[in-house]
């Protein structure tokens, strides 16, 4: 599906395999994927890769919850600095999206963050049972975050499992994380327990700053026709 803002932005982007991570507290690397947490109590993990990027960002990433008891969940992170933060929470700076599996005071759901504010929330069994099942169930889905900065903010859109979940939100007022920039997964596990997966990760800059949408060229047949997309 399109969007506004993928429409009128061009993205460069790389994929950043398992093994270029690294692998923290009890997070380790198997073969293509990225083991944040095992299946077991008390786990705290945490896995990064270094990615200078400056203004608007897309990451996208395939995310496994489950095979266990049913805690605690996950996040993505790219901000400045690893305050050594392991778990489902988001991150006191930078942007985070967390995907929180346990109902530890109706807190179960997705939240995105930004410098350690909550800019999307939708948490607590007004919108889930406590099992999640969005994403804790053991099966492989696919998360895309783009960040794209509009004045002094930025348009923030989740794309989970290309539309079938797709949520918005906004950053008042941004700018590029600074410092040690990273690409982190962090998960944790308590008294219940999950595996905690990513893998297949990739990490978009900004290509083109378009101020007009971009001519579209459509080759049918022998017939070039120009297609001059509406404004959003
Ligand atoms: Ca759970
Ligand atoms: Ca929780």
């Amino acid at each position: 599906m399109t969007s506004p803002a993928t429409e009128t932005s061009a993205w460069s982007c790389t994929s950043i395999g398992a093994g270029s991570f690294s692998a923290q507290y009890n997070s380790y690397i198997s073969g293509s994927t990225i083991v944040v947490t095992n299946n077991a109590g008390s786990q705290r993990g945490r896995a990064y890769y270094t990615w200078a990027n400056t203004g608007g960002f897309r990451i996208s990433f395939d995310m496994y919850q489950g095979g266990g008891t049913g805690a605690d969940g996950m996040c993505m992170k790219y901000g400045g600095y690893d305050y050594g933060e392991q778990g489902e929470l988001i991150a006191g700076n930078g942007f985070s999206v967390c995907f929180d599996s346990y109902d530890n005071g109706n807190d179960h759901g997705v939240v995105m963050g930004w410098n350690g504010a909550i800019i999307f929330s939708e948490t607590g069994t007004g919108y889930w049972s406590h099992q999640v099942p969005l994403f804790e169930d053991s099966t492989w889905h696919n998360v895309v975050v783009q960040v794209t900065p509009s004045g002094s903010g930025a348009n923030v859109i989740l794309n989970f499992d290309n539309g079938y979940y797709y949520k918005t939100a906004w950053i008042s007022s941004f700018s590029s994380p600074v410092g040690s920039q990273q690409v982190a997964f962090t998960a944790r596990t308590g008294g219940s327990t999950n595996w905690h997966y990513a893998k297949n990760v990739q990490v978009c800059s900004v290509a083109t700053p378009t101020r007009r949408p971009a001519r579209r060229i459509l080759q049918v047949g022998r017939r070039h026709i120009r297609r001059f997309p509406r404004r959003p």
